[in-house]
This record gives structure tokens, C-alpha cells and sequence, in this order.
């Protein structure tokens, strides 16, 4: 976690669930795909694009929009072709294909730096980042690329017109958003 730069970051620090002195709960996935992008780089075709699905955790104090255990969708590509303008027609794929109207924000966070933050009315599906950025040779990556890590429930939040993601999360409250409270 240090490795990612959330060291800096004294929030998304705070957030983690600790286990012992030395695992936690992981907060993001790009941890694991940066590790997955320098073993694959041997081996794939230029660009290579990998994309994880995933169970992540973080402390949590707000409501609506926030679950403690949630689920990323974390897409990226490295090599040739990482654009800005590359990673913007993957964001328009993925949520034209759901039908999902939303707005591109510009943010910066202490992990990345600046992001492209990918909004629906007040609520963030996705913060996205063009790379490289510093931190990518404390994991022996030296390649450009693009990447934009997505929450599952709050996409089932607007496609449902959720009013509170706990209904779209993973839970025994909710069995495919229906109350377990029978
Ligand atoms: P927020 O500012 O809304 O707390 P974030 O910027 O901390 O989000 P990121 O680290 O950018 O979140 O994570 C990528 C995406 O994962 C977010 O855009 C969001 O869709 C989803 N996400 C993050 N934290 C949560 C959470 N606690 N519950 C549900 N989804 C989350
Ligand atoms: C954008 C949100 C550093 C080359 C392995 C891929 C990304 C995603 C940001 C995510 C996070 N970053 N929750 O990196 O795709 O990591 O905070 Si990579
Ligand atoms: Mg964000």
C-alpha cells in the first residue's frame, strides 16, 4: 500500500482494514494488475489490456454512495495506443453498452495525480488515469498506459434508480436486491 503512493494519502489510508502488521484488506486492484502488467509483459501482444473484477474494502463513514466491502471493475492497457482520447472511447464503450449517461470531470488524487473523473449526476462511477505517472518504476514498469477503476454497485445504482447502494451490494441484507428481512 505504501508502494501505491496511499501512504500520502492520509484518507484513503485511514480507510484501510488492517489484518495483523503486515496484510490489510485490499482497497484498490491496481496493485495486483500492475504486478499482472510487468509479468505479462514478456509474453502478450503490444498493448497488452487486462481487466479485473473484484471484491474490494474500505472504511466508510458516508452513506448513499459508499459500501465498506464493494466490488472494482478495474480495466487498464499499457504499450502503444494509450491516450487520453483511447482511454475516453473505452469509458463511452463500456457505459454506452449499459446505457449509462455521464459527464467527464477533471479531478487529481494523491495516488495518481490528475484523473479523469467519470460522474453521473452528483455520484462518481469511476475515476480513470493516463500514465505514466512517477510511482510506476517502484513497480518495475516503464511502459505508457491508461486505466479507470469502476464501481459495480453504483452502476447497478443508476441502472436500477437505487435509492441507497446496499440494495446492489454484496450482503445477506439484499439476495439480487431483494430484502432477506422476510
Ligand atoms: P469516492 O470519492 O466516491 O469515495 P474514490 O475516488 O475514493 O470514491 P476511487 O479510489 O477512485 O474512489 O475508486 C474507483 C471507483 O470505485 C469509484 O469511482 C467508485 O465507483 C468505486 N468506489 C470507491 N469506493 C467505493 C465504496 N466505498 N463503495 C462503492 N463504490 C466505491
Ligand atoms: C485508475 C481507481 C496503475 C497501470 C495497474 C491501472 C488504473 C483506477 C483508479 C482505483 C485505484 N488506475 N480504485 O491503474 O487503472 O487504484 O485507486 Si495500473
Ligand atoms: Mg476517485
Amino acid at each position: 500500500m505504501e508502494r501505491m503512493g496511499v501512504g500520502e494519502d492520509e484518507k484513503l489510508s485511514e480507510q484501510i482494514f488492517r489484518v495483523g502488521n503486515n496484510m490489510c484488506l485490499r482497497p484498490m486492484l491496481a496493485p495486483g494488475l500492475y504486478n499482472f502488467l510487468r509479468k505479462f509483459d514478456n509474453v502478450l501482444p503490444d498493448p497488452i489490456k487486462l481487466f479485473e473484477i473484484g471484491p474490494c474494502y474500505r472504511k466508510e463513514s458516508d452513506g448513499n454512495s459508499h459500501l465498506e466491502e464493494f466490488t472494482m471493475l478495474n480495466f487498464c492497457q499499457m504499450g502503444s495506443k494509450c491516450t487520453k482520447k483511447n482511454l475516453e472511447y473505452l469509458i463511452q464503450d463500456f457505459l454506452g453498452s449499459l446505457d449509462i449517461e455521464y459527464e467527464l470531470v477533471s479531478d487529481s488524487c494523491m495516488v495518481y495525480g490528475d484523473t479523469i473523473d467519470v460522474m453521473h449526476k452528483n455520484m462518481e462511477l469511476s475515476s480513470a488515469v493516463v500514465g505514466p505517472v512517477p510511482m510506476d518504476m517502484d513497480w518495475g514498469i516503464d511502459k505508457p498506459w491508461i486505466g479507470a477503476g469502476f464501481g459495480l454497485e453504483r452502476l447497478l445504482k443508476v441502472k436500477h434508480n437505487l435509492k441507497n447502494i446496499n440494495r446492489a451490494g454484496r450482503s445477506e441484507s439484499y439476495y439480487n436486491g431483494i430484502s432477506t428481512s422476510l
